[in-house]
């Protein structure tokens, strides 16, 4: 244990309610064993009663995702406006945005009760129809499928994080740059989820009728006029070592989820080269198809690149799905 971490224990121990909310936070990133994650809850409900708001918008992160039991988005709410009463300006934002998508910035009410009461959670959690692009692979895409102010509070969550994306590397667990790859990227981890991805994941776990733990860690692309990524499959391949443990362990890549984020450029269409077809969607649109044919096979026919954008910048998220858990 460092001693940053030791001196945090000890400040948690002694109640110091900031101190439990981050020694909490990191029990339950960290946990190893089952002791250590319920500790880590314990200490988190302390802090957020001692009136923490990292805490309390910590405990609706895992209320949303189910992290720690069941999938509960009331309770999830109510902890977040909990943190919200508390000032703690993240969960200002996001309740903000579930009680008034449309418009979060005129939205007036500022009894977070009222606020949170506001919040319809079932229209918020459906989905549009979606359009049928294309039968063998199977393409498909859900117009106005994120409202305009959740894809804005993506980009500006992704903004300050995105380095040079990587591609697969058997060797190196953080990938290799390439020049196949030239555009940025970032993920989230659990330290780093708010409500707002882990509605849009329920919501692409939705559409795709698989649990939210099938979810890999969801993405943001970002690419600058002539930044591209080439031609290449999502599948992991059953004929490559590296791949076939991982297959093992989480499952294969079942299909891909690509939500516009923004649509103020030319160019940078999501290309299926095989095809001899190219797909771009509105913003907030969500273009997804399936790596696997009918029979749970890779499907080479999926081959796709991100065409370089020739005015403006795309921002993209992009969420592929599994057909086993991931961990969070
Ligand atoms: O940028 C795009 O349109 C394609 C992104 C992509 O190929 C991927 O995320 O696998």
């Amino acid at each position: 244990m460092t001693s940053d971490l030791k001196a945090l224990q000890s400040a948690a121990d002694t109640g110091d309610a900031n101190a439990m909310a981050k020694y909490g936070k990191h029990l339950i990133s960290e946990s190893k064993t089952a002791e250590s994650g319920q500790k880590g809850q314990l200490l988190l409900q302390k802090a957020a009663q001692a009136g923490n708001g990292e805490a309390a918008e910590f405990i609706a992160i895992m209320l949303a995702s189910g992290m720690a039991g069941q999938q509960d988005w009331n309770m999830a709410l109510d902890y977040l406006a909990h943190a919200a009463s508390m000032n703690w300006a993240p969960a200002v934002g996001q309740l903000k945005l579930f009680a008034s998508p449309e418009n979060p910035q005129a939205f007036d009410k500022s009894d977070w009760r009222e606020v949170r009461d506001a919040i319809d959670i079932e229209k918020l959690l459906n989905i549009p129809e979606r359009r049928s692009l294309c039968e063998s692979p199977r393409i498909r895409q859900f117009d106005e499928f994120l409202p305009h102010s959740f894809c804005d509070w993506m980009i500006e969550r992704a903004r300050p994080r995105v380095s040079r994306a990587r591609i697969y590397d058997s060797t190196d667990v953080r990938g290799k740059e390439t020049q196949d790859r030239t555009n940025s990227s970032t993920n989230f981890s659990l330290m780093e989820l708010d409500l707002v991805l882990i509605l849009i994941q329920s919501r692409v776990a939705k559409l795709a009728s698989v649990p939210i733990f099938a979810m890999e860690k969801s993405m943001v692309l970002h690419y600058e006029p002539g930044q591209e990524f080439k031609p290449h499959y999502d599948y992991l391949d059953p004929t490559k070592p590296a791949q076939i443990a991982d297959m093992r362990q989480f499952g294969q890549r079942l299909a891909t989820c690509l939500i516009y984020l923004n649509d103020d450029f030319d160019g940078a269409e999501t290309e299926f080269p095989k095809l001899g077809q190219k797909f771009r969607c509105e913003k907030g649109g969500a273009l997804v198809f399936a790596n696997i044919d009918e029979q749970g096979q890779p499907d080479p026919q999926t081959l796709h690149a991100g065409l370089p954008p020739t005015r403006g910048e795309k921002w993209l998220f992009s969420q592929w799905i599994r057909s086993g858990p991931m961990p969070i």
